[in-house]
């Protein structure tokens, strides 16, 4: 990140609803992993893509396969999750759903199990040090894995909502778009959402996904991530606009994201602006804040240089990101009151 976002955006309270663990490694972290492992021979340059810069999707995919590389034991994990967690709480936020692939390593000796138990026990350590966030998990699956990997993965995110006090509140579905297809994964999307988890769903970050979009918003999903190419101005469908207004499904959106990987052209035609205009449930989020080198403060100083919104619109927007979190009720009320307090007097 080379220019940090002003004030107004630093201190505005901030919910973070769409963050992949492995994606969000700052660049001083990632520095002391790439320390710690210097046989791999991996440098900075290719774990992180500067701002300004442009991939495809596909080299983006090639990043996370290098970050790991560098993260596969329970010690580096417990190492990123809290390093996220705790840079998150500077940026200012106050709420952040953190999701991940759980992955076992066989030189490591880790378990997808561990790998979940140890997320938990980052996001454990950084209440206990007294960190001002709440953190929930969501337990990701990675499309190409296809359907009994995805079963299995279900099954773990189940466990462990029952048994991690609320901390695990649901499952993503994400990974390479490009690969796998949805009807595949269907039975376990199924499942996951008949035993209570909640389902935050990467949805046409292509534009060859509609067939497969439709089918899972019948589902349907709590959240949808990313969903650039669901209106019919970029191809997508009357059909498919509908079924996501008419559900009131709310939108993570991520322009440094989508611009740096190509599926948005430039931050003003970002499909921010449809559905915000159109007053749907949006939610800026980061995506991987350190492969893009951004923060959840800088999206929401660009959406708002990019849309012309007041600071008072840009205040609502974090504040209804409250309503389309997976937090219990309760949890919504204190955040809702935490926002009260910290409003500026000025709005
Ligand atoms: C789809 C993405 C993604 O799970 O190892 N991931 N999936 N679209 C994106 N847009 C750029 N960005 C990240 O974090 C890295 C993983 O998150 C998913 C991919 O499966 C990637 O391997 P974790 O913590």
């Amino acid at each position: 990140m080379e220019t940090p976002a002003d004030p107004f955006y630093r201190q505005l309270p901030k919910v973070e609803l769409h963050a992949h663990l492995n994606g969000s490694v700052s660049s001083e972290t990632m520095e002391q992993l790439i320390a710690r492992k210097p046989q791999l021979n991996i440098e900075h340059s290719m774990t992180a893509i500067r701002s300004g810069q442009r991939r495809t999707l596909d080299e983006c995919f090639q990043v996370f396969k290098v970050i790991h590389q560098l993260v596969d034991s329970e010690e580096d994990i417990l190492m990123v999750a809290k390093a996220v967690i705790q840079e998150f709480a500077a940026d200012g936020v106050k709420y952040l759903e953190l999701r991940s692939t759980p992955r076992e390593e066989t030189k490591t000796g880790l378990s997808k199990r561990r790998y979940v138990e140890t997320v938990i026990e980052a996001i454990h350590q950084c209440k206990q040090e007294g960190v001002d966030i709440d953190v929930r998990f969501l337990v990701a699956i990675d499309r190409r894995n296809g359907t009994k990997v995805a079963m299995e993965t279900v099954k773990l995110a189940e466990d462990f909502m029952l048994s991690s006090n609320g901390v695990v509140v649901g499952l993503d579905l994400s990974g390479d778009p490009t690969v796998g297809h949805g009807r595949d994964l269907l039975p376990a999307l199924q499942k996951a959402r008949n035993c209570g988890l909640k389902l935050a769903l990467h949805l046409s970050e292509i534009p060859s996904q509609k067939e497969e979009s439709e089918l899972l918003l019948d589902l349907p999903p709590d959240r949808i991530g990313h969903g650039t190419f669901l209106h019919p101005e970029v191809g997508g469908s009357d059909t498919l606009v509908d079924k996501v207004c008419k559900q009131k499904i709310p939108i993570e959106l991520c322009l440094t994201s989508n611009v740096t990987g190509q599926t948005v052209p430039s931050y003003d035609q970002h499909h921010f602006k449809y559905w915000y205009t159109r007053g749907h449930p949006c939610v800026l989020c980061t995506d991987d804040k350190g492969v893009f080198c951004t923060d959840l403060s800088q999206e929401y100083q660009l959406a708002a240089s990019t849309f012309r919104l007041s600071q008072e619109d840009v205040w609502d927007l974090s504040q209804q990101a409250i309503h389309c979190s997976f937090a219990p009720e309760p949890v919504k009320q204190q955040l809702e009151q935490k926002w009260a307090k910290l409003r500026p007097v000025c709005l």
